[in-house]
């Protein structure tokens, strides 16, 4: 099977990443051997109930990761700025759909972005939802701005046992694309990894680009092995010689 073969210019796509497409710029993964998942337990910082008994300990797990996301040598990489890229030009339109929470697609050029897990960049009031910008570390000390609650301030990441972000227009896309492609993601969290059978379903094409086959490497039709940073601009320049011919 080729990509030729299966889809034209006109096909929407949809674009899944995880942390593997930010790795080369520096960021840790989940469940690499020296990730995230290594060192913490999601039991402790990544789950409204650790929120509630420890909030000290989850804000600080964020703080530190907020702050080497800021650090001056994490720059997007090759491949987020090829997706940027293949926004520009495809035309049958891009949607990136990441459950990243660093800010490495929108510097690499992705506008048609959707966060699904939340951004670290952002601060939510977990009393009214307020939402905030440009805060450096959160402290439970801190009030909301918005309705005077003291303690409630939190990342805008969605938490295992949380509803991921805009999944009605995540479904729609899913429904509606010809291609879709999985970038950097080990296939490990739902409902994001269930999105390749669902494009599926409804006749997309699909490619899994990543370091080493994710648990549902089974289920794409095509699978590019090797570092994003390589594999993904090669990817993204035959859809545009694809345009081009
Ligand atoms: C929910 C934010 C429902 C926080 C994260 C079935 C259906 C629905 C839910 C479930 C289900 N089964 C289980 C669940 C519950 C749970 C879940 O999936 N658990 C898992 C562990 C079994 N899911 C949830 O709780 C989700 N919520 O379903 O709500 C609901 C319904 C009604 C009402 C309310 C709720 C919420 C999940 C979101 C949790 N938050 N992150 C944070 O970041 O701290 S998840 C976390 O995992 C990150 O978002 C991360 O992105 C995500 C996935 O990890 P990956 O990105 O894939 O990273 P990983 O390290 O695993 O893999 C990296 C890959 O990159 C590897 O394959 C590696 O080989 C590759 N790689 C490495 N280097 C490179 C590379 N590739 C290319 N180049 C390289 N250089």
């Amino acid at each position: 099977m080729s990509l030729r073969e299966n889809i034209s210019p006109s096909d929407p796509i949809v674009i899944l990443t995880g942390a593997g497409i930010s790795k080369e710029s520096g960021l840790q993964t989940f469940r690499d051997p020296d990730g995230i998942w290594a060192k913490h337990k999601i039991e402790d910082v990544a789950t409204p109930q650790a929120f509630a008994r420890d909030p000290d300990a989850v804000l600080g797990f964020y703080n530190v990761r907020r702050a080497q996301m800021g650090d001056a040598e994490v720059q997007p990489n090759a491949a987020h700025q090829a997706l940027g890229a293949l926004e520009g030009f495809w035309p049958g339109g891009v949607l990136l759909v990441t459950q990243n929470i660093d800010d490495l697609h929108a510097r690499g050029g992705s506008r048609n972005l959707i966060h699904m897990h939340g951004e670290l960049a952002k601060t939510r009031c977990n009393e009214c939802g307020d939402l905030v910008g440009g805060i450096g570390n959160i402290e439970t000390a801190m009030t909301c701005a918005q309705c005077g609650a003291t303690g409630t301030m939190r990342p805008h990441v969605v938490w295992f046992g949380e509803m991921p972000l805009e999944m009605d227009r995540i479904g729609a896309a899913l429904g509606s694309c010809g291609l879709f492609v999985s970038i950097g993601t080990s296939g490990n969290v739902y409902p994001a990894a269930g999105f390749v059978q669902e494009a599926r379903t409804h006749g997309a094409y699909t490619v899994e680009l990543n370091l080493e086959e994710s648990l549902g490497a089974s289920l794409f039709q095509e699978g590019r092995y090797g570092p994003a940073t390589e594999i993904v601009p090669t990817f993204v320049d035959e859809l545009q010689a694809l345009v081009q011919s």
